[in-house]
């Protein structure tokens, strides 16, 4: 497998399971404050980054590559409130989209279609997952002053289904 695409997905790899990590301290600090229905929406979306990096990881061993693991810095723990930590998702998800849009670059550069295909996958992922982050933002912020709207969010977040296991790339 071409070197410098091989690079790029393994610390892709990393960054998804960073964002898995984000995710799950963000649930971790719902909880903690009594919205457990954002936690469990958090938590649920945890397990949707992992499923994000393991995606990778079958892709690369599919294709000959070498995965490797690299270490996970900790992720922050606390927020001034509950639009911050929404916020600090929110932008984590633009720095991944960021992130994909240079791979597909860097694999197109390369003329590894396979790869470029593949990551079509995250480009359109990452859409939804933009648009999802931000509409939950704007509605928190809207009712942050109000502990009954805050209340009704979170009651809608409680509904969300589980992310479905892991699959090999596609
Ligand atoms: Fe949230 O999409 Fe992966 O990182």
């Amino acid at each position: 497998m071409n070197v410098k695409v091989e690079k790029a997905l393994n610390q892709q790899v990393h960054a998804e399971f960073f964002s898995f990590y984000l995710y799950l301290s963000v649930a971790a600090y719902f909880a903690a404050n009594h919205l457990d229905g954002f936690a469990h929406w958090m938590r649920v979306q945890a397990q949707e980054e992992f499923n994000h990096a393991m995606k990778l990881f079958d892709f690369l061993n599919e294709r000959g590559g070498t995965v490797e693991l690299l270490p996970i810095d900790a992720p922050a723990r606390e927020w001034p409130g509950p639009s911050a930590a929404v916020e600090a998702v929110l932008n984590h998800e633009r720095a991944i989209s960021g992130r994909i849009n240079s791979l597909v670059d860097l694999a197109t550069a390369e003329n590894d279609h396979a790869t470029t295909v593949m990551l079509h996958w995250y480009v359109n992922e990452q859409v939804e997952e933009e648009a999802t982050a931000d509409t939950l933002f704007h509605q928190v912020k809207m009712v942050e002053s109000s502990p009954y709207g805050l209340l009704m969010i979170d009651r809608e977040l409680a509904g969300r289904p589980a992310a479905a296991a892991p699959s090999p790339a596609e």
